[in-house]
């Protein structure tokens, strides 16, 4: 961040941007409901102790002590575990940034705007410090994703969003975005969700949007394309939008928005068509060009549906409609709501329909604190409400893969509370009106996140319920979820295959891949529907079979026709390669590791599986000369291995764990990368965050903080149980 800034005349290095105090943050997490607070009065501080999870997750010094040095994979394991029990929360769950994203702040910052709600100070100061630590360092933009090259859509949102938060105009770092967003064209040139949340605001003009008609909503279940088939966060996102498009809401002019009209664009606002630029897309921003179906679509739209036929009796009651629909996906989630894009945009609704004083209004402010974090680089929002349920699984699962750790009574204290946690946690009720509002069954799932965000998700249920059923089955831990919760979640499991054999993430697929001409966010690929995932296929799998062996009465043969057919879907999805493609981690590797662990659930290993024999072949040929295994997150977006600069922790533990449960023969290739694992591990047990670990809608790419502990904990544990715990070298 050195050097001459173009047309500015300070460098950046000689600003001084404003602070907050780091030993005033604390993190809350009541029942999973975290949230970060910034005390205000010494008094508060010395009543409220900053925690060891506090202090690490704000890069503050942990004090943590260094360890013996390990000489064996489970003394290494002891190790991380050591480190990460630290980091446990009192409920019993883990916790981390969920970042990466970087259109998700600029919703909430432009829906706190237009609905006048205050800002805390800190929160501004902590939001801007981290947009800027986060600028690209070449061009001064801003990408889809903290590793993506900028484009429209996160340049002119992130722009706005310090604008709106107090940067100067005239920051040399400002100067430096806007010169970029002019060279791509200027803000007319963004996405459509971009040009949504800048009509809203008032810097745009409506007509720029491409319709986001209510009346969909009014359609028969019966049509293809009604919402309700669409992918849970699409649909999601699509209801909120479409009733705030009806209504054209838009901010009042206002000093600042009047200015952002005359930085935002390449040439003087009152001179823009902003019909015509509909369609204007910059090409780093088009991954998914719209086909010519949805234009053709979006023609009619503008051209003949809205100006002639558009009763305002059918607008009324589409609206009506509309609003009855997200009024039950408040009912259901307390106001939290799916996820951080249609959480804004409901406030935004309600402020709209309710007024500022409503009590919908007032819950939903709140609920945005659920979406913040607070790291060493300032605040962020995260892609969900939390990681709670899905990183304590794998917590649980690590442990058990550690032979004796579970019977520890060092890790005892630790592993009960985490399944208190996740006792706590499981969905006991169904929905309210689940059909009218077109949820799927929720009772006896978990969620990714918390119980009050409620959504079932296939693999978290499934990953939970596994680290359930390990744990209390284990001597020594008390049995907190009863045999009939169990079973509720395995008819929960037993609803999510597809007729493919596959296993979709929230709900089965409910229409067809060809929805996906109407795929209208331009940034993202496969969004409409749900698809098959070999990842929450395989852990489906893994807990039916695991529950199986546990309670070999109770639903066996729809469990045997379930996995027979999911294991054919997993066979016939991997590449000639022997690779699979991963939807949710960066990419083959994570895939890989899925899909083996299917096949050797059913007993199909090396030795006996062609198959697998090919599996471990693509891993073999691109082992790198340290051990390790990396590739980037272009892997996702091009469909082809993209090898890594570096070998990465994260991905070698999960190839580490896919070759160990293919059972391939030769040990040398494993202990290799696990003594390069061991070797970057730091004196006190942990590891440093490398590369960005996750993906979703193959663009975006969302941190997993904790895998860097979870997978090598586990791959470790794994080796130490099949080899016995020897030294590597
Ligand atoms: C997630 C996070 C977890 C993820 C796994 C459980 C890992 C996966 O196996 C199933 C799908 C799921 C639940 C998932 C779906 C999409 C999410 C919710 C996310 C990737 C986190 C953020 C993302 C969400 C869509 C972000 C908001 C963006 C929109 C385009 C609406």
């Amino acid at each position: 961040h050195n050097e001459k800034v173009p047309n500015g005349s300070v460098t950046v290095s000689e600003i001084h941007d404003e602070k907050t105090d780091y030993t005033r943050w604390r993190l809350l997490d009541e029942r999973g409901r975290q949230t970060w607070h910034y005390l205000q009065t010494d008094e508060e501080v010395e009543q409220w102790p900053q925690s060891t999870a506090d202090k690490y997750h704000l890069g503050l010094p942990t004090g943590l002590p260094n360890l013996p040095p390990p000489r064996t994979p489970l003394a290494s394991a002891h190790n991380a575990l050591t480190f990460f029990s630290a980091l446990q929360l009192p409920p019993g769950n883990w916790a981390c940034e969920y970042g990466g994203p970087l259109f998700l702040l600029p919703g909430l910052v432009i829906a706190w705007y237009v609905t006048q709600t205050p800002i805390p100070p800190a929160y501004a100061i902590q939001i801007k410090n981290y947009l800027f630590a986060r600028q690209n360092a070449e061009d001064g933009g801003w990408g889809l994703h903290i590793e993506g090259e900028s484009s429209v859509f996160g340049t002119a949102m992130n722009y706005v969003v310090c604008r709106l938060l107090g940067a100067d105009a005239e920051d040399p770092r400002m100067v430096r975005a806007r010169a970029l967003l002019h060279e791509l064209g200027g803000a007319v040139n963004g996405p459509h969700w971009a040009k949504f949340w800048l009509s809203v605001l008032g810097v745009c003009e409506w007509e720029i949007v491409n319709p986001v008609p209510p009346e969909l909503w009014l359609l028969p279940d019966w049509v293809p394309i009604a919402p309700w088939r669409w992918w849970i966060h699409m649909r999601a996102v699509f209801l909120p939008m479409s009733f705030i498009w009806s209504r054209r809401f838009s901010h009042p002019l206002d000093p600042l928005t009047r200015s952002l009209r005359d930085e935002l664009f390449t040439q003087p606002h009152n001179s823009i068509n902003f019909a015509a630029h509909r369609n204007s897309i910059s090409p780093r921003d088009n991954y998914h060009p719209k086909t010519w179906v949805l234009n053709t679509i979006n023609w009619l739209l503008v051209n003949i549906w809205n100006p002639y036929l558009r009763s305002a009796r059918l607008v009324q009651k589409a609206e009506a409609w509309t609003w009855k629909l997200m009024q039950m996906e408040d009912a259901n989630t307390d106001f939290a709501n799916l996820a951080p894009v249609n959480g804004p945009m409901h406030l935004l609704a309600c402020y709209i329909e309710e007024g500022p004083d409503a009590y919908s209004v007032k819950r939903h402010r709140e609920r945005m604190e659920d979406f913040l974090w607070v790291k060493d680089e300032g605040m962020l929002m995260n892609g969900t409400n939390g990681v709670q349920n899905w990183d304590t699984s794998f917590a649980i699962q690590a442990v058990m893969a550690c032979p004796g750790f579970a019977t520890d009574e060092r890790w005892r204290p630790m592993l009960t509370k985490a399944l208190e946690f996740l006792e706590d946690q499981q969905i006991r009720e169904d929905c309210v009106d689940q059909e009218v509002c077109y949820r799927h069954p929720r009772k006896g799932a978990w969620g990714f996140s918390t119980r009050e965000q409620g959504y079932t998700v296939s693999d978290c249920t499934s990953e939970a319920v596994k680290a359930v059923m390990q744990l209390q089955s284990t001597p020594g831990y008390p049995t907190l979820v009863s045999d009939e919760r169990i079973h509720e979640a395995i008819d929960i499991i037993l609803t999510m295959q597809n007729p493919s054999g596959g296993c979709s993430s929230y709900e089965p697929t409910r229409g067809s891949e060809y929805l996906e001409y109407l795929n209208a966010a331009e940034v993202f690929g496969r969004i409409m529907v749900e698809y098959d995932y070999p990842e929450c296929t395989t852990a489906c799998v893994t807990a039916l079979m695991l529950f199986k062996k546990l309670y070999p009465t109770y639903r066996t043969a729809d469990i045997d026709a379930f996995v027979e057919r999911a294991l054919a879907y997993i066979r016939r999805v991997q590449r000639p390669d022997g690779s699979w493609y991963g939807s949710w981690g960066i990419c083959f590797t994570y895939a890989g590791m899925f899909a083996l662990e299917a096949l050797a659930a059913v007993g199909e290993t090396y030795e006996n599986s062609e198959r697998v024999r090919r599996a471990c072949k693509f891993f073999i040929d691109r082992q790198m000369e340290d051990g390790g295994w990396g590739e980037t997150y272009r892997s996702c977006e091009t469909g082809e291995w993209c090898n890594h600069e570096r070998s990465q922790v994260v991905q070698t533990a999960w190839v580490c764990i896919a070759l160990m449960e293919a059972g391939f023969p030769e040990q040398e290739p494993i202990r290799k990368a696990l003594r390069m694992a061991m070797g970057r591990q730091r004196a006190n047990g942990e590891w440093l965050q490398e590369g960005i670990e996750g993906v979703f809608n193959k663009s975006c790419m969302i941190s997993y903080p904790n895998y860097k502990f979870i997978f090598p904990i586990k791959a470790l544990g794994m080796y130490a149980e099949r080899y016995g715990d020897i030294e590597l070298d």
